[in-house]
């Protein structure tokens, strides 16, 4: 098949279909989801050869992966990073076999960029310093201390990394909050539960939870209800994503504030491959469009959203 840059779209196959290798991380949350059905529906959409690989959240799988598209000999290949660190040994086997790559959703860590041709996602900083700018605001009467914990994304990954770092940006500074706990709850609804629970056992005045996804925090939810505590009322939660049982919580109260992290990335992926194969130039970095949402924005949002 044609190589990168080759003018017309190179193509696994006679037909001159383009075959695009999808690593996606796993299927651990509603946004995961969204994405991969995002991803799955914009191919088929733009006539793309998909080849897609689930890791089940392990890295070892998706490098695997990786692997085998290549060997395969797809025109390029995309995937969701579930971690940061560890991808320049199997990203150089792709630049040294001519296959383009496509960061989605979460970014590596490797200095060298010209291991792959663009990231598009969320800025997961951002995410976090929205988090941390509602708490502020919602405590800011409040004479302190105000205790709060956080649960975090797996560790290593990008957005739990970033969003992290971005809640304590706005926070860190003011002595009136107090982090009591912050441990990984790995993006899924069982975890968050099993650390919630947790943290309850051992911190009995809790007035925040602060969790990187809305599975956690639906999770987080079952563990404040089973304590005999009111989730949204006794302890507030602020959560990130806004899929569709996240904005229910949040509609009845049960969660205070939502940072949108949009997954719906397929379409944008594929225009940018298809752009990639015909030798165009790209952003080397493509931003999600995304909002927050309280309580009453959420009832309103509700029956439009699609995810
Ligand atoms: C964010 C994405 C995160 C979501 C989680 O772009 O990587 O992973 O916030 C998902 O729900 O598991």
């Amino acid at each position: 098949c044609g190589g990168e840059g080759s003018g017309g779209a190179a193509s696994g196959k006679d037909d001159g279909k383009i075959v695009m290798g999808f690593s996606q991380v796993g299927a651990e949350s509603g946004w995961r989801t969204a994405n991969t059905k995002s991803i799955q529906e914009s191919a088929a959409a733009a006539g793309i050869e998909l080849k897609f690989s689930d890791a089940q959240q392990k890295q070892e799988n998706q490098i695997k992966a990786i692997r085998s598209f290549i060997a395969q000999k797809v025109d390029i290949i995309a995937f969701s990073p579930v971690v940061e660190s560890g991808w320049d040994t199997v990203l150089k086997e792709a630049k040294d076999a001519g296959i383009p790559v496509i960061l989605t959703d979460r970014a590596v860590d490797s200095p060298d960029t010209t291991l792959y041709k663009t990231f598009i996602g969320s800025d997961f900083v951002l995410e976090g310093k929205k988090a941390g700018e509602w708490v502020k605001q919602e405590f800011a009467s409040a004479a302190g201390p105000v205790n709060m914990v956080e649960l975090q994304g797996n560790t290593g990954a990008a957005p739990a990394i970033d969003r992290k770092e971005g809640f304590e940006s706005v926070i860190g500074s003011d002595p009136k909050f107090k982090m009591l706990a912050s441990q990984p709850g790995d993006f899924t609804r069982a975890k968050g539960k099993e650390v919630m629970d947790a943290f309850l056992k051992a911190n009995p005045d809790i007035d925040l939870l602060y969790a990187h996804n809305d599975d956690m925090g639906l999770g987080a939810i079952e563990a404040i209800e089973a304590a005999g505590k009111k989730p949204g009322t006794d302890i507030k939660i602020v959560t990130v994503d806004a899929v569709k049982d996240g904005m229910q919580a949040l509609s009845d109260g049960k969660i205070n504030f939502i940072v949108e992290c949009s997954p719906l990335l397929g379409p944008q992926l594929m225009d940018l491959t298809k752009k990639v194969l015909a030798g165009e130039t790209i952003p080397t970095r493509v931003l999600t469009e995304e909002t927050t949402f309280t309580q009453d924005q959420a009832k309103a949002a509700l029956p439009e959203r699609k995810y």
